[in-house]
């Protein structure tokens, strides 16, 4: 996606949803129009990752229930991908990764994940590719598509460690 000057200046950082809002657990619908509005709230996602540290975030953190996500783990406006509807085609081996998420904010866990993926997806402007990630990249994607799907890197942990980032979280509330 091509991305101009007036375009960053045009883009707005949206509220992200924190565990446990239950919109976060909500599956999105896929892309039907690819269209402005489609363009400016992948324009609006990735201001929102850049503002926020993030390296991804997908449109359900944003309260968007649309299978949109974006990525770029090389900084601020340097690599950004948009991915609409993205199908994950295939994956091998495994790793164990730090993740951290911006809806669970200050809490990172290792998470064990397939360590190369092939993902299809769509650009902004309906154009089909394909896309294969290996190491950090492969689990950013993969906890993208996973909260497209209502899924929190948290559910891979312990019940004991789920209880204690609800309890963190709550604390950090009130
Ligand atoms: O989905 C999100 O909330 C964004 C999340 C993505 C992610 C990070 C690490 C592994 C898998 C997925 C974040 O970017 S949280 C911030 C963070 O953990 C991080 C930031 C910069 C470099 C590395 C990690
Ligand atoms: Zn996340």
């Amino acid at each position: 996606m091509e991305i101009s000057d007036s375009d960053k200046l045009n883009s707005k950082v949206l509220p992200i949803l924190v565990h446990p809002h239950p919109n976060l657990r909500m599956v999105a619908l896929p892309v039907e129009e690819f269209n402005s509005d489609l363009r400016q709230l992948a324009l609006n996602l990735l201001h929102t990752m850049y503002e926020e540290g993030g390296i991804g975030l997908a449109a359900t953190q944003v309260n968007v229930q649309l299978r949109i996500l974006v990525i770029d783990l090389n900084g601020s406006w340097k690599a950004p991908q948009v991915f609409v509807n993205p199908v994950l085609k295939y994956t091998d081996g495994s790793q164990t990764l730090e993740e951290g998420c911006l809806s669970v904010p200050d809490y990172y866990d290792e998470v064990e994940r397939p360590s190369h993926v092939k993902v299809t997806a769509y650009d902004v402007y309906g154009n089909e590719f394909e896309k294969e990630a290996t190491g950090l990249e492969a689990s950013c994607i993969q906890h993208e598509i996973d909260h497209l799907n209502g899924k929190l890197f948290v559910d891979y942990l312990s019940r004991l460690k789920q209880i204690r980032v609800r309890q963190k979280l709550r604390k950090a509330r009130s």
